[in-house]
């Protein structure tokens, strides 16, 4: 039984540096987690913020030649200006310099002091300033901080600590009695691990004197907290803990999402603080995984930092938004290249999705006045639609649940995928000459069929699937229990004039230049490791091997010679739901003006490449006649562009 609340929060953001793709991507988590949870009938709060004390902060404003304070009130504006560009609707930001922080800081330090959790105590160890934290001898590693591999100082000094050790009992019990409280299961067993080797106290103070960018400690102003004891507050902080009844609402419906690096600060330093206090653990810690660049975790010191504006300026935010949470498995990581991004925009956005919604509104306009058809009572066809699309709410309901939100969606484009293939079996395109009641329910059913995806993608794409609803003359659904197949309402007008999710061009293909060839014989796919055990013969592809390769009726729109070449065409065709511009080899024979206005067919999955330094995105199919001529394939009557052989 899903909960009917949920407190989410991200991270707070260091304000070191600017924001990279991995804080994007924890953050997108969160929102997308949140407008799925709102789908689903629970009302959510959504808390974001930054990290605005510490070490690397105050060296970060000295590099910059400003004060903390004016290098803070600047870098958090980069995080708070990002989110809604990337379509992220948080309900508060918190700051860790703002009174209602620094305020709570200071009421649960001195709570632990006065019952007894904090000491004070010389210390001697070894100091990373890096990592901004004391290491026991046995951890460093090559005499290194373990985290940072950066020199460390062995120094004595006299601080506070946190009785963190007194409380390591508790929280095992607690995460052994309620599996799903550090998700995924695997990183629980890692904490377990972590515990085992027995909790150490908790050094929660610096001395002024070497750090002053920090909240003084309210017991001694020589000293200002430790910045992981005063970040982490900010969970209840922004809460109003403790006396805002806004803080009785959401903390017991608190769930953390959190990057792996920083899971022991958050599964043993924040619950121990929290259990010393008296406040009740939080329902859920969930460790998401690293974006990766190359091998290498993405990171600001490390200089490898995917810019996320940049993605979503050249992509738009809600592709970015979609590449991020399809192709990420929450808690494991990912590699991150554009190459990807752009293959999940053509074949997901462009192809399966935005080229339906094109075609079947395409029809709709010509033979429907672009009114939505009545669809009339559905034969066993429509019915095992509808009962995918019924299904599938429960599905995505459960999946999210369960944060495979890859499988949620993937689920829902899989939907998507039967409606295309649909389409192409009952081809309403042909019906509406002999059997229009039977066109008129096809193009309902694939048009129902997608307001349901478009409401079980909201989350992840919230304008873009916004703006497709509108386009089927919907409604938004803004609960899933109002999704009800049958919803769209026969006689609304379709209003879809431009690509949802134009087609992208490949970044890095550069392929050296080769002249345009016409078609060739397919050649036979290497077997993949799924291929079943009887291979067909040489020469011979299975059906599947064919239906990989997308035949797709194109209208002629331009065409000009490529100058330098006698052999090749620049042609700019129209293919139903983008242009695309292909570079053909067929200009000896056929000359620019015999071709424009006709319709030819093309392979149009074809990986685009570079051609005379054009780019050409399909390849057009001809046969050489044998007087040297050649015959370019094309339908015999006129059919609407885009339209799929098969
Ligand atoms: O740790 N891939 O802040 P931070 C995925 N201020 N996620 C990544 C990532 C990557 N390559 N790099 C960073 C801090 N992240 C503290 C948190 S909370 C009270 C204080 C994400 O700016 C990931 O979630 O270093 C990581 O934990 C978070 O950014 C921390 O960012």
């Amino acid at each position: 039984m899903a909960a009917d609340r949920y407190y989410n929060t991200t991270p707070l953001y260091y304000l070191n540096a600017k924001p990279h793709i991995g804080h994007a991507y924890c953050t997108v988590l969160v929102d997308a987690m949140t407008r799925f949870e709102r789908l689903f009938g629970a009302e959510v709060h959504f808390l974001t913020g930054t990290d605005e004390h510490g070490q690397k902060v105050q060296k970060a404003a000295e590099q910059r030649g400003l004060t903390p304070q004016q290098h803070v009130d600047e870098l958090q504006a980069a995080f708070r200006d990002l989110w809604p560009t990337l379509h992220i609707a948080y309900d508060d930001f918190i700051r860790t310099t703002e009174p209602r922080h620094t305020q709570a800081v200071r009421t649960l330090l001195q709570r632990l002091y006065d019952q007894g959790d904090i000491y004070v105590q010389d210390y001697a160890g070894w100091y990373s300033t890096a990592a901004e934290r004391f290491w026991a001898e046995e951890e460093l590693v090559d005499g290194k901080c373990p985290d940072t591999g950066l020199e460390v100082q062995y120094i004595t000094e006299r601080n506070y600590f946190f009785k963190m050790s007194k409380y390591g009992e508790t929280l095992r019990a607690h995460i052994v009695a309620n599996p799903g409280f550090i998700r995924p299961a695997n990183r629980a067993n890692e904490v377990l691990g972590f515990l085992d080797k027995g909790l150490q106290d908790l050094c929660i103070s610096r001395p002024k004197e070497r750090l002053s960018w920090g909240i003084p400690i309210p017991f001694d102003e020589d000293y200002v907290t430790y910045v992981w004891f005063d970040a982490l507050t900010n969970y209840i902080a922004a809460l109003g803990w403790p006396d805002d009844p806004a803080f009785e609402k959401w903390w017991p419906h608190a769930n953390h999402y959190i990057g792996k690096d920083i899971l022991t600060t958050h599964s043993v330093y924040w619950t121990t603080m929290l259990l010393a206090a008296g406040v009740p653990l939080p329902q859920s810690i969930t460790a998401t995984g690293w974006w990766l660049s190359g091998d290498r975790k993405m990171s600001k010191s490390l200089g490898n930092v995917v810019d996320p504006l940049g993605m979503k300026d050249v992509y738009g935010p809600e592709v970015l938004r979609y590449f991020l949470l399809r192709d990420m498995v929450v808690g494991l990581d990912s590699n991150f290249t554009e190459e990807a991004l752009v293959k999940r925009n053509n074949s997901d956005l462009a192809n399966d999705l935005g080229n339906l919604a094109r075609r079947a509104a395409g029809l709709v306009g010509r033979y429907f006045e672009g009114k939505v058809p009545d669809g009339g009572p559905p034969t066993p066809d429509e019915e095992e639609i509808i009962a995918e699309a019924t299904s599938l709410r429960g599905r995505v309901q459960d999946l999210v649940g369960d944060l495979a939100v890859h499988n949620a969606i993937e689920e829902t484009m899989q939907l998507v995928r039967r409606l295309n293939k649909y389409m192409t079996d009952t081809a309403p395109f042909k019906t509406i000459k002999t059997d229009p009641a039977a066109a008129a329910r096809s193009l309902y059913t694939v048009l129902e069929g997608l307001r349901h995806a478009a409401c079980l993608l909201a989350p992840v794409m919230p304008e873009k699937m916004a703006e497709l609803t509108a386009a089927l003359g919907a409604e938004p659904v803004t609960l899933i229990h109002d999704l009800r197949w049958g919803g769209l309402a026969p006689g609304a007008t379709l209003t879809m004039e431009e690509a949802l999710f134009p087609r992208r061009d490949m970044p890095t293909v550069d392929a050296p230049e080769a002249p345009a060839e016409p078609a060739k014989p397919a050649k036979k796919e290497k077997a993949d490791k799924k291929a079943p055990a009887s291979e067909p013969e040489a020469g011979v592809i299975t059906f599947d091997d064919f239906m990989k390769v997308e035949l797709r009726v194109a209208t002629v729109l331009e065409a000009e010679r490529v100058s330098g070449s006698d052999k090749l065409l620049r042609l700019q065709v129209d293919l139903g739901a983008e242009r695309r511009q292909v570079v053909a080899g067929i200009g000896k024979q056929i000359a620019p003006e015999q071709i424009v206005g006709r319709q030819v067919v093309m392979v149009a999955n074809l990986a685009p490449r570079k051609i005379f330094k054009l780019e050409s995105q399909g390849m057009i199919l001809a046969i050489d006649t044998p007087e040297g001529g050649l015959e370019l394939l094309q339908p015999t009557g006129p059919v609407p562009a885009g339209e799929r052989a098969h």
